[in-house]
């Protein structure tokens, strides 16, 4: 059911043992928006424990708020009065953390994408927001004085989200916010060094191996390339070591529309897809079984073989930029 804020924060003053979950395959917005809600909840006298369903990639341990975060086998067998789901846009992409759910439905939804499906008991969706950090930051000011950790927690999901306030999402919310978390002790430097400059050789090879697949379609608009399981195992890489990647081929000149297919497991191909200025790639991903923003979406197909996921994703890409 769709809820106001208000009522978001009625609830969660409301609750004794809290759990707060994020999305699998988790970005620095949902790794950053759970721990915060975790330390504030903690903050306001309640159990809360953090969950994000996937391995949290090892650079964003380098912020220190994010050892609150728990994995689905280290919550196992916990009752919770108060489980919350935040910057997911269905209940499918918390993936094995579903099970630690008392219901069939979390409690809360704390969202701002715009393909969310409208699940949990109370949800509140605002796509003008730019990062799930800022609406957390929204109830977190109402609550509880913020020390350092708290407020390097929250610019984490806000730089991330906004691609270092760079994209277009942001706004002078953005920027007000982040001088707040600035004053409260945050510091973008540490942030941005774990996030933007934690590339290993091995990842660097992979990148070159990524680069010699690069396609360009529809007059320069269009790039698109691959990953294969076979190109992670010769560079000793895991699907993780791909994060970035598709920000490179949208960097190219001319492009709006980016693709990167990644096999992993074989088996899967994961479907990232990004956009410069105004194509909306979350229709494409969505017409797959995915979902995201305007700017940056994801769907996941079960091929047999990597070459078998990439003409059906390029067609729709073609006809987004076509108008279609
Ligand atoms: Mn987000």
């Amino acid at each position: 059911m769709k809820a106001s804020l208000d009522r978001v924060v009625e609830r969660l003053k409301a609750a004794r043992r809290a759990l707060v979950i994020g999305h699998v395959r988790p970005d620095g917005d949902a790794i950053g928006s759970v721990a915060a809600l975790t330390l504030i909840l903690r903050w306001l006298g309640k159990e809360a424990e953090g969950c994000i369903p996937d391995p949290v990639p090892w650079f964003y341990r380098e912020i220190p708020g994010t050892r609150v975060l728990r994995s689905v086998e280290e919550l196992r067998g916990r009752e919770f009065d108060t489980t919350v789901v935040v910057d997911t846009s269905s209940l499918s992409r918390i993936g094995t953390a579903a099970e630690l759910l008392s219901g069939q439905e979390p409690d809360v939804v704390i969202d701002h994408h715009v393909t969310n499906t409208g699940f949990g008991a109370l949800n509140f969706c605002d796509p003008s927001y730019a990062a799930v950090a800022l609406i957390v930051h929204e109830i977190g000011k109402r609550l509880v004085e913020y020390d350092r950790e708290l407020a390097e927690l929250l610019l984490l999901g806000l730089a991330t989200d906004t691609g270092f306030f760079k994209y277009g999402n942001v706004d002078a919310q953005v920027f007000e916010a982040a001088a707040e978390l600035t004053r409260q002790g945050a510091s973008i430097q540490p942030i941005a060094s774990a996030v933007l400059e934690h590339r290993t050789p091995n990842t660097m090879r992979l990148l070159v191996e990524m680069l010699s697949t690069l396609q360009l379609e529809a007059g320069g608009q269009l790039a698109y390339a691959y990953v294969s399981a076979d190109m992670l195992r010769r560079t000793g890489c895991s699907e993780e070591d791909t994060e970035g990647f598709v920000g490179e081929l949208r960097a190219i000149h001319g492009v709006e529309v980016a693709v990167l297919f990644s096999e992993w497991p074989e088996g899967e191909v994961h479907v990232s897809l990004r956009s410069k200025s105004y194509a909306d790639v979350s229709r494409v991903a969505l017409a797959f079984g995915g979902g995201g923003h305007p700017r940056a979406a994801g769907c996941t197909l079960k091929v047999a073989r990597l070459a078998a996921a990439i003409p059906p994703i390029v067609a729709a890409a073609r006809r987004l930029l076509e108008g279609g």
